[in-house]
């Protein structure tokens, strides 16, 4: 969603809804309009020369053989703007995969050709018992809460994406791997398969709604309805 009087070619990610979005949207932007700007100066110094040294009848070319301040400059800028950013990248890195909150709601994802089965553990918060629930490509979660996800896969690598909260994680065959958000508006959001996968990789797309306190207990009772 479009923010009031914003500029769309300079802010054109999906409307976040996560409690860490804005870390992750302030590193992609700093990188974005960094490499944005260096493309347009590229760009436009290239388009320049290549009108003002253009053929002109009597005008000889000369050689150059390189100016190494020059290439000093441009080599040092860059590598100091790329440790500068891994360094950012590493702190957010750091704080949102390093340090997973106490989950208040667990599920289990298993990516297949081609859908998401998502497993909720019921009232006794285990997996792998009776009264645990499986629907395919619904994933429905309380707001302000701390969701950890399990995610596995049980062919190819997918990839679970959840655009809106900013989460995009591998799905591996063999291994199961947590990953957590908090959304913190509710609505209904789209859970795409961000890896290629298959032939019907385009279509493989769940839902994430995301439930008001009340409206997700209400929907706890109806899939449990004695708990
Ligand atoms: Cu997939």
């Amino acid at each position: 969603m479009e923010r009031p009087g914003s500029v769309p070619l300079l802010r054109w990610l999906p409307e976040n809804v996560s409690t860490y979005g804005q870390e992750i949207d302030r590193l992609f932007y700093l990188i974005y309009y960094i490499t944005g700007t260096i493309f347009l100066l590229v760009a436009g110094t290239m388009a320049a020369f290549l009108i003002l040294y253009r053929h002109r009848d009597g005008r000889r070319a000369t050689y150059s053989h390189g100016n190494i301040t020059l290439e000093i400059i441009w080599t040092v800028i860059p590598a100091i703007i790329l440790i500068v950013l891994s360094l950012m990248s590493r702190a957010t890195w750091g704080d949102i995969k390093a340090h997973q909150p106490p989950p208040d709601v667990r599920v289990r994802v298993t990516a297949k050709q081609f859908n998401w089965e998502i497993l909720y553990p019921g009232p006794d918060g285990q997996f792998d018992t009776a009264d645990d629930f499986q629907i395919d490509n619904e994933l429905h979660v309380p707001v302000n809460k701390v969701i950890q996800v399990s995610i596995r896969s049980k062919d190819v690598i997918h990839s679970f994406f959840l655009p809106n909260l900013r989460l995009k994680q591998d799905a591996v065959p063999g291994r199961e791997i947590a990953a957590w958000f908090a959304a913190t508006k509710p609505g209904l959001y789209e859970i795409p398969c961000a890896e290629l996968c298959g032939f019907g990789h385009s279509g493989m797309l769940g839902h994430l709604t995301v439930h008001t306190a009340d409206e997700y207990d209400t929907w706890v009772k109806e899939q449990w309805p004695g708990s």
